[in-house]
């Protein structure tokens, strides 16, 4: 039953690309808004459960949670296809479940259960799935704007015509892997849209404390890059930024820098009590809420009744349910797959007991 609601949502996408991918500037209709809305209620369903499983202990290590930026991930799914490439940091979970990754595997991920998306050996910070072409999860912060680059090299080396979607934080805008990345992504035109998620803390480190230029886009301006400012509040707005650079990136226009504004409504991780802003700021955020945006779009054009979108509502619930038995109920990795998946190669040389 959970699959088939997975493939429901596929097709719904695929509708969407089939009647739209020549358009430039998407009129959107009917489809993509209850797709926005299913996918966003899902995320954020899926993470106020991870919140509380963590709290009980079912989830342990890190945990990053991605309320509040969930119209990014809409917004993206939306602009690119299914084949296109996409890696972020460790704030993984909903772009994970965006590109297609089942809240069941997602879920036991986080259990560490050996049916988890990486085996259960990844964790919260470590989701990944050649299938749906999620390369991570990554926890050293700025590390995978390189390794996006190389991806999207890959792709081009390789002639496809494949767009690659790199992401990271306000935070990692500040590491030296992204002047050199960018040079080399700008000299080679490899198709690549980088994107940073400024939700203006790095921790409890807010942009103004740690750097003097506040538009993150700029920064593309030092290596003539296209850049651009995106609300990452609007599935619309999002959309239509990803949509003009994914194109670039396809036409061998090489890569665009987005700086997509959004907002985490809880705590960096866990354990951050989110002392250093106000509860006004947050309030502000709030009252722009993705989800409750989409929905109110839905219902003013009559395009679902109050009653269908409590369907809507009842199926993610019951999604998210079947995610914690699913995870539950899956056993933990065997002892033998702590030596699996550490090289590439299988028949490197490595000492078994
Ligand atoms: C290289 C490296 N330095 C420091 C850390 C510790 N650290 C983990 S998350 C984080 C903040 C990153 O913030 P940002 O890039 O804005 O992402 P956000 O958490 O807001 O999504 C830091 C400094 C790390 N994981 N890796
Ligand atoms: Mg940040």
């Amino acid at each position: 039953m959970f699959y088939s609601a997975q493939a429901e949502r596929q097709e719904r996408k695929f509708l969407y690309f089939r009647t739209n991918l020549k358009i430039v500037q998407t009129p959107f209709g009917k489809e993509t808004y209850l797709y926005w809305y299913e996918i966003m209620l899902l995320l954020r369903r899926f993470e106020e459960k991870a919140g509380q499983l963590y709290g009980m202990q079912k989830i342990r290590g890190f945990c990053h949670l991605y309320i509040g930026q969930e119209a990014i991930a809409a917004g993206i799914m939306t602009a690119i296809r299914d084949d296109d490439n996409l890696i972020t940091a460790y704030r993984d979970h909903g772009l994970a479940i965006a590109k297609g990754i089942t809240a069941n595997a997602c879920m036991a991920e986080l259990y560490g259960k050996a049916t988890g998306c990486s085996k259960g050996k990844g964790g919260s910070m470590h989701f990944f799935s050649k299938e749906k072409r999620f390369f991570g999860g990554h926890g050293i912060v700025g590390g995978q704007i390189g390794l996006g680059a190389g991806i999207a090299f890959s792709e081009q080396y390789q002639g496809t015509d494949r767009a690659t979607i790199c992401m990271f934080g306000d935070g990692a805008a500040r590491q030296g892997m992204l002047h050199e990345t960018f040079n080399m992504a700008v000299l080679w035109q490899l198709p690549i849209v980088f994107i940073c998620e400024n939700n203006y803390y790095a921790m409890g480190t807010s942009v103004e404390r740690t750097s003097k230029v506040l538009d993150i886009y700029r920064m593309a301006d030092a290596f003539d890059m296209p850049g651009d400012s995106v609300d990452g509040m609007s599935c619309e707005e999002v959309h239509k930024g990803i949509e003009r650079a994914v194109k670039r990136a396809r036409e061998g226009g090489g890569p665009t820098f987005l700086e997509i504004k959004t907002y985490r409504y809880r705590g960096h991780s866990m354990s951050d009590p989110a002392k250093y802003r106000t509860k006004e700021e947050l309030e502000e955020y709030k009252e722009k809420d993705p989800i409750n945006q989409v929905m109110k779009t839905i219902l003013e054009n009559k395009w679902a009744t109050e009653e269908q979108m409590e369907q809507i509502n009842e199926k993610v619930k019951h999604e998210i349910e079947a995610a914690v038995q699913f995870a539950e109920e899956s056993p933990w990795p065997n002892d033998s797959e702590l030596y699996e998946d550490i090289y590439a190669d299988s028949t490197y040389p490595f000492i078994k007991d």
